[in-house]
């Protein structure tokens, strides 16, 4: 039983890849469990097989500490550290090979908080994937580009777990913006010219060496394209998920 976290910035399309991704798994004959882990979601596309608000209830947790919208999630998270074996056996009864873990909107609360680790650690035995999303609206300049890498690298670099990284929502990428993105994530050597070729100061000459640096050191992985409205990428992101977690064999 595999589990790959679905992270990214808020409204990046998580619940929606959570959905997608499961049916283009699923038409492979394999089986997969839904789990969602974001208290605060009044609505989702997909109907989950285990879910964080059955065990805490957001809104109570905000209304008896007085807490604001941020810090009942933060709240919400914390609690269900508790719950995680009772999550994890809800979703045993399945026996699926893949569990897709939709995660909150507020990134930094599942990312870079402890509770989020420990819930991901417990639930899969520390044996886990993550997929990081971003929305495809950050593309139109190339610092957008850069930011969106350093980002999926913070996440890598916390989480230590094996990661694919998607530009999401790609049926709302002009097509030369999409096709110069292709680009800038597949020639790194590209990535930095365009990049060094803006307006230069102190600051930009560092951001420009880190960013060297991390590519050097194959810091920075590709990204995936998708769509889960066309449904375009999910091919690659699930082969891509096998290669993670069975060294490419197929299931
Ligand atoms: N056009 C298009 N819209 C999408 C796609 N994926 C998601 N959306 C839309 O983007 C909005 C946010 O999608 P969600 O799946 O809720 O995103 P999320 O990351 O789960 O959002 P939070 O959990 O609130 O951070 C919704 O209106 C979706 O219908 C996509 O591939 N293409
Ligand atoms: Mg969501």
């Amino acid at each position: 039983m595999d589990y790959i976290f679905l992270m990214g910035t808020a409204g990046s399309g998580k619940s929606a890849m959570a959905l997608s991704l499961s049916e283009r798994i699923k038409s492979s004959d394999v089986n997969v469990a839904l789990l969602n882990l974001d208290p605060g979601v009044q609505w989702l596309p997909y109907s989950p097989d285990a879910d964080i608000r059955d065990y805490v209830n957001y809104a109570r947790l905000a209304e008896e500490y007085k807490l604001g919208p941020n810090g009942a999630l933060v709240a919400s998270v914390d609690a269900a550290v508790g719950h995680v074996g009772e999550m994890k056996a809800e979703i045993e009864r399945l026996d699926p090979e893949f569990v897709i873990v939709d995660t909150p909107g507020q990134m930094e609360l599942f990312a870079y908080r402890d509770a989020g680790m420990l819930v991901a650690s417990e639930l899969s035995g520390g044996e886990f994937s993550t997929v990081f999303l971003a929305d495809s609206v950050f593309l139109s300049r190339v610092s957008d580009f850069v930011s969106i890498l350093l980002l999926s690298y913070s996440i890598q670099a916390r989480f230590r777990a094996p990661q694919i990284n998607c530009i999401s929502k790609t049926d709302l990428l002009p097509k030369e913006l999409l096709e110069r993105a292709i680009l800038w994530s597949s020639d790194p050597e590209m990535l930095v010219n365009e990049f060094a070729s803006q307006k230069s100061d102190e600051k930009m000459e560092l951001s420009i060496r880190m960013l060297e640096s991390m590519l050097d050191l194959g810091a920075l992985g590709e990204f995936i394209f998708t769509s889960s409205i066309t449904g375009d990428g999910l091919d690659d992101l699930y082969a891509q998920i096998q290669r993670v977690h069975s060294g490419g064999e197929d299931r």
